[in-house]
């Protein structure tokens, strides 16, 4: 094996000088110095499989919400769930290894970490509609085909998608079967879940759907055929921003990212006043919702919104179930929730919440300490988990009455309707659907549960963004010493002040979050903690 594998890395070397991170995301960069990452990355996934038995690992090539020219790949464990932590330094070791020194890292690793040569080693994988994807498949190919490993390629998918089928794979045919392993098989039981979840109730109007000109536009275009009509019990769909054959559009002035950050929907979209419109990002993973409200204007409903909306329904089923007493439902956010959400989740649904670092991985896990738990960024990228206690109670409990069969059915439903492996867009969207129908709202009465408070995100560019180190899920800075004495002096000067700095896991810089009682309030300490950012930063500006 050893000199296929140096025969094949010698057809993908490494740029020189170049340092790689498998950072939350995965290693992700302009596409044109990926070849020896993903080819790397190829001989992790085969390691880890071994590791683990020959289950099935899933690579996903794939840059999300990234410009064109961007492309990405992380791996996906066997149950779906993000890379474990430890083999993310494996993965960075293994990139940057010098091109002579490739099979030397591989073999140390496999000796390190007691895997066994002979067992044999499965992959999946699949990639979004990037131009840069088919060549990349190819870098993961050689790599594949050096170590021996058997491999699917499942094409183009959207990340949630390659997630579900790598679970799928590993569940088959045994109790914990996750589905049918096929995409078509991902839209039948999402399709099927919806009927079950909506019960014959209609939405009202019409979705927009802003697919950000990625790989989810054509996968929903599937996944409306297997769901019904507004009049038939289901939801009518507008697709926008589904073009995937002109590389440069795709994140242009659309998708979850932009409308989040610009406040404001694709200038492609032609919904009216107070009718729903949700935007995905470039591989679907996140979701946000939206609408223009006659009298306020454009009305953003994020990811705080999705989570809150999730909780108080199911919330309300596992009461009307007779099971709010057995199982524990919690919502997980990061120090991003907008401080309102979280008061509205503590005090007026009387839910525990966790906060967690920035990245999905983190959310996940706390999220899988609850039997329900509804976990999302305010980036729209969320899920909901139920533990086997709580699988096992929807299933077994006696109903007592017509209404807590119907709230046992509807549990179930949505049990099968979520992606419970990773953020999903397709599936999110169906739920917020399904319990927008059941509570007969419009997007304005959403909106009206609590009143966010008004927030300001800045980013700040230092000399070193290593020299912030954060704790308390990244809440409160420890170095450089005493910038966050100054920071709390200077938020206990606002009313309804709060704010944390912390580096960005993506980009060179620092991100500072602040909210206040009003918007001036709000931009003024935003402000004020970035210049103070800056200073400690070692930037004078
Ligand atoms: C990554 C994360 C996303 C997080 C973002 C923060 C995953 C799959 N993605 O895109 O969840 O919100 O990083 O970026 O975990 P930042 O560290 O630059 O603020
Ligand atoms: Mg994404």
């Amino acid at each position: 094996m050893d000199s296929k594998i140096l025969a094949a890395s010698s057809k993908h070397p490494k740029p020189v000088d170049h340092l790689f991170q498998y950072g939350t995301a995965g290693f992700r960069m302009k596409a044109t110095l990926l070849d020896s990452v993903v080819f790397r990355v190829g001989l992790v996934a085969a390691l880890r499989s071994r590791k683990l038995g020959g289950q099935t690992i899933g690579v996903m090539i794939t840059a999300s919400h990234n410009p064109p020219e961007d492309n990405g790949v992380k791996l996906v464990d066997p149950m779906g769930e993000m890379l474990e932590n430890s083999w993310e330094a494996y993965s960075t070791e293994l990139a940057n290894a010098k091109d002579e020194d490739v099979v030397k890292v591989y073999r140390s690793l496999e000796e390190k970490l007691k895997i066994n040569p002979d067992t044999a080693s499965r992959v999946i994988y699949a990639r979004d509609t990037r131009p840069s994807g088919p060549k990349l498949v190819q870098a993961l190919l050689d790599a594949l085909n050096a170590t021996g490993t058997e491999y699917t390629d499942y094409k183009l998918l959207t990340t949630p998608q390659l997630h579900y089928l790598t679970r799928c794979t590993n569940t088959e045919g045994t109790p914990q079967s996750y589905g049918e392993v096929s995409e078509k098989g991902y839209y039948e039981k999402l399709g099927k879940a919806f009927k079950r979840a909506m019960k014959g109730r209609k939405t009202v109007g019409s979705l927009t759907v802003d697919c950000a000109n990625g790989v989810g536009g054509p996968k929903l275009a599937e996944l409306v055929k297997y769901i019904p009509a507004g009049s038939d019990g289901g939801v009518d769909i507008k697709i926008i921003n589904d073009d995937v054959l002109k590389a440069e559009v795709l994140n242009h002035e659309c998708g979850a990212d932009y409308v989040k950050t610009k406040q404001r929907a694709p200038p492609t979209s032609k919904a009216g006043n107070n009718e729903r419109c949700c935007s995905y990002d470039g591989d679907a993973d996140r979701i946000i919702y939206y609408f223009n409200d006659p009298e306020h204007g454009f009305r953003l409903l994020d990811g705080d919104r999705i989570a809150t909306l999730a909780a108080s329904f199911i919330g309300d089923l596992a009461r009307e179930a007779g099971l709010a007493s057995e199982l524990k439902i919690g919502v997980v956010q990061t120090a991003y929730a907008n401080g309102a959400s979280t008061k509205y989740v503590e005090k007026t649904l009387g839910l525990p919440v966790v906060c967690t670092p920035t990245g999905v991985k983190w959310l996940h896990h706390a999220a899988t300490k609850f039997d329900v738990g509804v976990y999302f960024e305010a980036n729209g990228h969320g899920t909901v988990v139920f533990s086997q206690q709580a699988l096992k109670a929807f299933s077994t409990k006696e109903p007592e009455s017509p209404a807590q069969a119907s709230a046992l059915e509807t549990l179930r439903a949505l049990t099968d309707l979520i992606n419970q492996t990773v953020g999903d867009a397709l599936s999110d969207m169906l739920l917020v659907e399904t319990i927008l129908a059941h509570k007969s709202w419009t997007p304005k009465e959403w909106d009206l549960t609590y009143t966010d408070l008004p927030n300001r995100l800045v980013r700040v560019e230092v000399a070193n963004r290593n020299i912030f180190k954060t704790t308390n899920a990244e809440r409160t800075l420890v170095e450089p010493q005493g910038t966050q004495d100054r920071i709390d002096q200077l938020v206990s000067k606002f009313k309804d002040g709060r704010s944390f700095a912390r580096a960005s896991g993506t980009e060179d810089a620092v991100r500072v979050y602040a909210e206040a009682a009003t918007r001036s309030e709000a931009d003024d300490l935003a402000s004020k903690i970035a210049a103070l950012v800056k200073h400690d930063g070692g930037m004078t500006s």
